[in-house]
């Protein structure tokens, strides 16, 4: 495979004003008319005209003319991804034939068939595996797409835009043709062919147009689509509100589909989603589910303006639409539900993992300079990362500037497609602001270290803060120059209280928060008037995706996590007391003395289970201790077996202990009787709830089992089944355990999200024997590797959550997970190279560990076929 490069970037030598394309479909190959309306870019005027290359991939070519004259086949060239020919004119039209095989695509790029529908996934380069087009985002075309099937078994036949005409042919075959009036690349083209049940609801836009919503799913799962439409209204309610971006098509529709690679996908005006992103019923489907699907919906939604009327001008430049779009849906999640809380969740998300990929062997900036294959950069430094980024935008300028920026930005490029730097200047220009330094958290890699410390000098009253700020080497990056960091901070007094903030060489006072902008490698910033020594709270709500360190003593972190009004910053700084205290305890652990846990921890656990003012949910949050991946992120040499028996002693140390406080909390949030509520209170409840009942099953009571087992067998919905499944599944009651899982695989064989449950749940049991039970699962009629969730329910969890089976001193964890990516090669190689992360982190371990990762990556790199998407991530990692 080769590497492409952002400095290589060219404009299109052609444009394609019109593309029209008629499918038709059949049970053993679909045919692909495309004519398109092309002409030479005006960048080339003057010269002979350029050749013509398409792109095209596993593609049969069965005719090609220009302007109606059909082309001998010595007209043209051929190959693996291209069809080359030699224009005559400067304006023409290009008509291509081609056959494909949507039923034999296992790798879910391009036209394929998922159970008995026919669908599309484009992005990024799936549209060159339909038909020979330039398949580049910059290239932006007004579609017209007929579609054409068998009545019986495709009823429903949809293409993005407005329907314009439909009709029957004979022997039963019918079709739809469909018009999108807004010019678009070819990755937000979309098909969809099948039997469909549909969902119909409508929304007033703030203009006054109806919009129809519709959601189209298979006729078995019409009944879980509430949530999604109702998650689709708010989002387009909030996005008029908060950004003022009105919807432009007079219909929106969402499908539903098993077999995804991805969670969902923004084609313009269809949306297509995996079933997991949009099925929620409070019988099979849990809080968090609820949460994914109304994100998800969101996020879709969103990029109508941030994607699709702006789009990307190159792939490098996915962050442009990604980060700014995972940004908004979460400051949409954060309106919906508790800020604080979604604010805590996606920061504990990206510390354990996006901060491992920036420290492994792929890390790469946000806007990466190369690439070998674009599927591998679908990451969460692009996504979450580049969120971040847009974050800081976002607290650099105040919400009023920022809206400024984006109202600029949408105007200037609507229908355009651009760069991130065009983002950056409509935000400057909104605002008279310069982000020239800012811009490189766009092209440097890694996560920086802010080092601050304090000093108080009572004769003066003032309170000192030296900065210090670094970032480790990342791959082709050596030297990094320094960030600008935005530094939210308040100073507390000895009762927890934020005092008056005055920077010394400025006349007006910051009020009791302010947000410092550390823009040198060292920097110092000196407060006045502070009547006492003050402990600063830092990095208020995460506003840098950085790692801090600050010399907090224990009990400085006990302060915080008992008194820092404010919310996030609290949890910060039990989490961070966790941290010392486990890291402290693994030590301990290694040097094989006795373990003994500090009673502070204890104290804080025991204060915020009895603190009836604090949501519930931020109560659940404290009480999880960092995950084993997070400490392993965390550690220099990850010893995978003291992270767990730590962490899990721990766990057990603070069950017995609290466990009176428990129960009390426990019996005090109720059963949760009552009609299901998917609000933001009702989940808060469960939450704690069910975070309780983990730790009390862990106490061995007999009453926590009898408690556990009833919640099994009597909740009114899946978050209490599951919670209550996963702490037997993870307990050493054998009868329970196996009486629960099969009740549960009876009742619920029939619906394939439950069941990537039950499988994530088995999968990521961290009890001695997982890798046996992981490989017996792979039998159950009910996996296929074919389908990506149930690959990363089965694989996926293993792998990335059953730290202590999968990094098994033997490495037959890292065999099996080896094999399973060589056989995904060959039928999906998107999901293949999702799979091989795991492994590309052999830095963190004992050297006995790298040896064996090492040698089955090497053993993935030498077997025959390899995908470009497989090949790019092992090389690397082995580079
Ligand atoms: N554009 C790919 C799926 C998503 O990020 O929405
Ligand atoms: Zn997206």
């Amino acid at each position: 495979p080769t590497t492409i490069h952002l400095t290589d970037y060219r404009q299109p030598d052609y444009l394609i004003d019109e593309t029209h394309l008629t499918f038709e479909l059949f049970e053993d190959h679909a045919l692909v008319h495309s004519r398109l309306a092309m002409r030479a870019n005006a960048a080339g005027e003057g010269g002979a005209l350029p050749p013509l290359v398409l792109h095209g991939q596993d593609l049969v070519l069965q005719s090609v003319a220009l302007d109606e004259q059909a082309l001998t086949a010595d007209a043209w060239q051929v190959d693996d991804s291209s069809l080359t020919l030699q224009p005559q004119a400067r304006e023409f039209e290009l008509a291509i034939t081609t056959r494909i095989e949507p039923q034999n695509n296992t790798a879910l790029e391009g036209l394929y068939k998922s159970g008995g529908m026919f669908c599309t996934q484009c992005e990024a380069e799936g549209f060159r595996k339909i038909t020979y087009y330039l398949d580049r985002p910059d290239v932006m075309s007004r579609f017209t797409t007929t579609v054409m099937a068998e009545r019986g078994s495709y009823p429903v036949l949809l293409s993005n835009g407005n329907l314009i005409a439909s009709g029957e042919h004979e022997g039963g075959r019918h079709w739809a043709t469909w018009e999108d009036p807004f010019p678009k690349p070819a990755y937000l083209f979309a098909l969809v062919a099948g039997d469909l049940y549909r969902i119909d609801d409508s929304f007033t836009t703030m203009s006054g147009r109806e919009v129809e919503l519709r959601i189209y799913v298979e006729p078995e799962n019409r009944e879980q689509c509430g949530h999604a439409m109702d998650s689709l209204k708010r989002s387009m309610r909030w996005d008029e509100e908060v950004y003022g971006r009105e919807y432009d098509l007079d219909i929106f529709m969402i499908v539903a589909v098993n077999d995804f690679n991805m969670g969902a996908m923004e084609n313009k005006g269809l949306n297509i989603f995996n079933s997991s992103c949009v099925l929620a019923h409070p019988d099979t489907a849990t809080d968090m589910a609820f949460q994914r699907v109304e994100a998800v919906v969101a996020h879709e939604y969103f990029h109508n303006w941030s994607g699709n009327r702006v789009t990307c001008r190159d792939w490098f430049q996915l962050s442009l639409k990604e980060g700014f779009t995972v940004f908004r849906d979460a400051e949409f999640s954060a309106d919906m539900n508790s800020r604080t809380v979604k604010r805590i969740e996606d920061v504990t998300f990206l510390r354990a993992n996006q901060f491992a990929e920036d420290a492994g062997p792929m890390a790469h900036p946000v806007r990466p300079d190369s690439y070998m294959e674009i599927s591998n950069f679908y990451t969460l430094t692009i996504y979450e990362k580049g969120a971040e980024v847009v974050r800081m935008l976002h607290t650099l300028l105040g919400a009023e500037g920022f809206r400024k920026g984006t109202d600029l930005y949408f105007e200037r490029h609507d229908g355009q497609a651009v760069t991130c730097d065009d983002f950056i200047a409509a935000l400057e220009d909104a605002n008279e602001a310069d982000f020239t330094q800012f811009k490189r958290w766009y092209s440097q890699a890694g996560t920086p270290v802010l080092q601050v410390d304090g000093r108080y000098d009572a004769a003066s009253s003032t309170f000192q803060l030296l900065c210090r700020q670094s970032c480790p080497a990342t791959p082709g990056q050596t030297e990094k120059l320094p960030f600008v960091i935005p530094l939210r901070l308040a100073l507390l007094d000895g009762e927890g209280r934020e005092m008056p903030l005055q920077l010394a060489g400025e006349t007006q006072a910051r009020g009791t928060e302010t947000v410092l902008a550390v823009t040198e490698a060292e920097q110092l910033f000196v407060f006045e008037n502070v009547r006492e020594e003050p402990l600063p709270s830092l990095l208020r709500g995460f506003s840098a995706p950085v790692k801090l360190v600050y010399p907090y003593s224990r009990d400085d972190r006990v302060f915080l996590a008992m008194h820092d009004p404010d919310g996030f910053n609290r949890w910060e700084a039990a989490q961070s007391l966790a941290v010392d205290v486990l890291q402290g305890l693994i030590g301990i652990h290694q040097a094989g003395r006795p373990l003994l846990l500090d009673q502070r921890l204890l104290e804080v656990h025991r204060a915020v289970l009895k603190d009836d003012s604090l949501d519930p949910a931020m109560v659940a949050e404290i009480l999880r201790l960092p995950s084993e991946a997070y400490l392993v992120e965390l550690a220099e040499e990850a010893d995978v077996e003291a992270i767990h028996h730590v962490r899990d002693w721990v766990r057990r140390e603070l069950a017995t202990a609290l466990a009176e406080t428990m129960w009390s909390r426990f019996r005090q949030l109720g059963d949760g009787a009552g009609a299901y509520r998917a609000d933001a209170e009702s989940m808060a409840r469960r939450s704690l709830r069910n975070t309780l009942l983990g730790y009390l099953m862990l106490t061995e009571s007999s009453e926590a089992l009898s408690v556990c087992v009833q919640q099994f067998v009597e909740a009114g919905n899946m978050t209490d089944r599951q919670a209550a499944l996963v702490a037997l599944v993870n307990s050493p009651h054998e009868q329970q355990k196996h009486a629960a899982l099969e009740e549960f695989a009876q009742r619920w064989n029939a619906y394939p999200l439950v069941m990537d449950q039950w499988f994530s749940i088995q999968a990521a049991s961290p009890l001695p024997g997982g890798l046996e039970r992981v490989q017996g699962l792979m039998k159950h009629p009910a996996f296929t590797l074919r389908n990506p969730n149930k690959v990363r329910a089965l694989i996926g969890a293993f792998a990335n959550q059953n730290l202590a089976n999968f990094h098994r001193a033997d490495g037959a964890g890292y065999r099996f997970v080896a094999d399973q990516i060589i056989e995904l090669n060959r039928l999906n190689p998107q999901i293949a190279s999702r799979m091989l992360t795991p492994l590309t982190r052999w830095r963190k371990f004992d050297e006995p560990r790298q040896l064996l990762m090492k040698a089955e990556l090497a053993r993935i790199l030498a077997s025959d076929d390899l995908s470009p998407d497989v090949y790019e991530v092992v090389s690397k990692s082995l580079a």
